[in-house]
């Protein structure tokens, strides 16, 4: 690793490290719990930092540069500390003032708790994309919402998912600096009212029922060691100082202060759902108001640097991370024409440029649609910009379609059957200059199905940008046995170049080298079975293969494929006392919607199944399966430096991309997948004698839906299917319980939406190859090293460039060492 220029001493560091022990935390060594030291380290970091944060603004304010605004509703961070001291390059000072002090740097770390305001590939992507713009002095904010609670807590009772909230800034939280002098005011509710202006235009007033304010939260983002700090601003939401007067002075102390917490309660927490949403008021009140804050604070830089609103687009190139901040399009509309009294024309010009939308999900019902009703209550004023905007749209799409009504009606953004709705992807779409998908097959399938009419309306505005993840959280800090065994071989320069990991193609034969790299994966498993083991009671056995699915609890992801494949194993070591194969450990870690009531069946039957194999003496050698419990960024960096085998078994042409199956690879796991999403490319990219492939193509899929699909055929025919169903049917995973798992099995057998049984045969003959390959070690190195050595592609570094060269047009702007 490249050598840090500061010149700081332990000294230096335990000097700063006591001060801030004393003086914000008000502790003394006698005192302090090892939280106080998190803290005490936390803003000792934060010391070091803040002359980069404010030497980097200072610098973008003086290039003026164009600046990437990244609006997204979820940023999955994950904790602060390690990453800020990887970034610095302070980690071996850091290391060893704390163990002068008799203090372990990585209890220190275990302290801090995770920030979870995402509920997992989406959140995450935003995390990643802003670690590789900093990292690539690209000038950017990330806008979001301070949600108080994050992603829930998962704990396992009796086999069952239980919720508990996510308590995040229970403790204070040293990362983030409040700007109250920033905040600005958010109107909701009440009526328009229509006035003649001087110059006899017609304008318009919106007379809001309530507001509430915006306060932002700021939280240092820094790049690679080189020295450039960007910004995430969180949003969150505060009663104004006018609140209620009537009601205050009326004499309605009470009254006043409910409606005060109540308008705070909006940004309180994350909704935990990734599916269906139903019409949730607080939920689109969270959209508009982190939308409007932050477009406002946009205008605000505006005036500071005296740029003239006709030039916005210009200055910002606002990137809507799906469909959640899509009302944007209509409230800049609205701040330029009501607020700002452009023209109506001008401020659509300046939109359509300044906007560009990324969708990340193909699942109808995951589409975003909000009810006319509830916009029209909520956001009055805004209802009737979109009613504008659609109208001027849908001309455009009469004239080019020749009077094709039924193309009318597809293409509307008014949903017209049934109960009315806002269809925000029509929307997304049509403010916005770009529209992208997130990998290769997805961005096809978008451009064919979800949204054909649009891409034939407007081919050009449609590219793919293949999703990525950054190498430094995902490799270098979690991985860093296996990194130094890399830096060994090749040196540092991959950790910011990820490409240059081809070089380690030429040690894919060399034995000492591969030895090595089975090192590495051998103590990451070791150190991984004992967190397992304390985490859960399980032990399992380091030597075992650790085949590990990792993921959101999902029907399309296919968890239940997986565990059928572990009961059809189990039977058959019970059943075949010849039956030879190497020891496997199956871990499952995941989150289910709380009120996804299959997926959390999912989970039970898991962790019954666990529970019956684990202990079974015939098999418990052979054997093991575990859920570990709350996945979340925390614990997936160990996941993912001591799996083998990663499982991205999802039904093809559901899932947009995946990133968790990037993070497996390129710590050297090699992958069982289906033809979906960025597996595709992942295939491509370490060669198929790598990848584990197997099921239906995303064509196939479509052609069994069209033929009719009939599962119980499946059932019928396959005994080995056959035989894992009905162990659960008959109730051996539940004390004889034959009802508890029925919804599951009855799914199955008689809907199987997501093809579970058509798949079920390939997926097991392709398990079972993967225990033949297992058995030449050396063999499965050096497929390993080459999943390692071929993923640069998947470098979130490369798909930033992508969207600064092909979406936004932004420069890197370096900045100079301050001091
Ligand atoms: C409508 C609302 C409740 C909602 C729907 C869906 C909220 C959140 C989601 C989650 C979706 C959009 C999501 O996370 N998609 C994932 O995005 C990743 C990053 O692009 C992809 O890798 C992954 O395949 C995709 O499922």
């Amino acid at each position: 690793m490249k050598q840090n220029h500061y010149p700081l001493t332990t000294d230096d560091i335990k000097r700063n490290f006591f001060r801030n022990l004393a003086n914000v935390q008000g502790k003394f060594p006698a005192l302090a719990s090892t939280f106080d030291y998190y803290m005490a380290l936390s803003y000792t970091v934060r010391d070091m930092l803040m002359a980069r944060w404010v030497g980097t603004a200072t610098e973008y304010v003086e290039k003026k540069s164009r600046t990437v605004a990244y609006l997204s509703a979820e940023f999955l961070m994950g904790p602060h500390l390690a990453s800020n001291l990887l970034n610095l390059g302070m980690t071996e000072l850091v290391t060893q003032a704390m163990a002068e002090l008799g203090l372990k740097l990585d209890d220190l770390l275990g302290e801090e708790p995770e920030p979870g305001l995402g509920n997992g590939g989406l959140g995450r992507l935003a995390a990643c994309f802003l670690d590789s713009m900093a990292t690539m002095n690209i000038p950017s904010v990330g806008y979001g919402i301070r949600y108080e609670f994050g992603i829930f807590e998962q704990v396992i009772f009796d086999g069952w998912q239980v919720e508990k909230t996510d308590k995040w800034l229970f403790r204070g939280n040293p990362w983030e600096i409040v700007r109250p002098e920033w905040a600005v005011e958010i109107k909701l509710g009440g009526h328009t009212e229509r006035y003649v202006a001087e110059n006899g235009e017609t304008r318009v007033n919106w007379i809001p029922g309530w507001s509430v304010k915006g306060v932002p939260y700021d939280t240092p983002i820094l790049g690679y060691r080189n020295n450039a700090a960007n910004t995430l601003r969180l949003w969150q939401a505060v009663a104004p100082e006018s609140f209620n007067f009537e009601r205050f002075n009326q004499g309605d102390y009470y009254g006043a202060v409910e409606e005060k917490v109540s308008s705070e309660n909006l940004t309180k927490i994350l909704y935990p759902n990734d599916g269906p949403l139903q019409g949730k008021q607080l939920r689109l009140e969270q959209q508009y108001f982190f939308v409007s804050c932050s477009l406002q604070d946009m205008l605000r830089i505006m005036k500071t640097q005296r740029i003239r609103l006709e030039h916005f687009h210009e200055k910002f190139a606002v990137q809507l991370n799906d469909t959640h901040p899509a009302i944007a399009i209509a409230e800049l509309m609205r701040l330029l024409v009501d607020e700002h009294d452009m023209s109506w024309d001008t401020a659509w010009n300046v939109t359509r440029r300044t906007f560009a939308y990324t969708n990340h999900t193909l699942l109808p019902e995951a589409l975003e649609c909000w009810p006319v009703e509830l916009m029209e209550s909520l956001l009055p004023r805004l209802m009737e910009i979109i009613y504008e905007i659609n109208s001027r749209f849908l001309e455009q799409v009469r004239a080019q379609c020749l009077g094709d009504t039924a193309k009318v009606i597809r293409m509307s953004m008014i949903d017209e059957n049934g109960a009315r709705m806002v269809r925000m992807a029509h929307l997304a779409c049509a403010g916005s200059h770009a529209i992208n998908g997130v990998a290769a097959l997805h961005t096809e399938l978008l451009k064919r199905d979800v949204l054909k009419d649009f891409y034939s309306l407007w081919p050009e505005k449609f590219s793919n940008k293949t999703n990525g993840v950054t190498p430094r959280r995902w490799m270098a800090l979690c991985n860093p046995r296996l990194s130094k065994v890399i830096s060994e071989a090749i040196g540092d320069t991959w950790v910011r170049n990820l490409g240059k990991l081809q070089d380690l193609q030429r040690f894919s034969d060399d034995a000492v080298f591969l030895n090595r790299w089975d090192d590495a994966k051998r103590l990451n498993k070791h150190d991984f079975a004992l967190n397992l083991y304390k985490r859960t009671g399980v032990s399992v056995d380091p030597e075992s293969i650790f085949d590990v699915q990792a993921k959101r609890i999902h029907e399309y992801k296919r968890q239940h494929l997986n565990i059928l494949y572990v009961i059809a194993l189990y039977r058959k070591l019970k059943t075949d006392p010849h039956f030879d194969t190497h020891p496997r450990t199956f871990i499952f870690a995941g989150k289910a919607a709380p009120g996804y009531h299959l997926a959390k069946l999912i989970i039970k039957l898991i962790n019954e199944v666990g529970r019956v194999v684990n202990r079974d003496p015939a098999t418990k050698d052979r054997l093991k399966v575990v859920f570990l419990p709350n996945f979340n960024v925390t614990n997936g960096q160990q996941i993912y430096a001591a799996t083998e085998v990663s499982e991205q078994i999802s039904t093809a042409g559901k899932e947009a991309s995946g990133t968790g199956n990037m993070k497996f690879a390129m710590n050297g796991a090699l992958t069982i997948g289906t033809l979906d999403g960025a597996n595709i490319e992942i295939r491509e990219e370490v060669g198929e004698e790598n990848f584990f492939l197997f099921g239906m193509t995303a064509e196939e899929v479509r052609l069994t839906y069209e033929r009719g699909y009939a599962p119980n055929d499946a059932y019928q025919q396959d005994a080995i299917l056959k035989d894992a169903i009905d162990l659960i049917r008959n109730g051996f995973f539940s004390h004889g319980d034959t009802g508890l798992f029925r919804d599951l099995t009855d799914n199955l057998i008689y809907s199987d939406p997501y093809l579970v049984l058509a798949d079920f045969n390939a997926y097991r003959e392709c398990q079972d190859s993967i225990d033949s390959v297992y058995r030449d070690r050396m063999r499965w190195n050096k497929m390993s090293v080459l999943n390692t050595a071929r993923s640069g592609k998947f470098s979130s570094d490369r798909t930033i460039a992508e969207y600064c060269r092909e979406i936004w047009k932004v420069e890197s702007v370096p900045i100079d060492v301050p001091e």
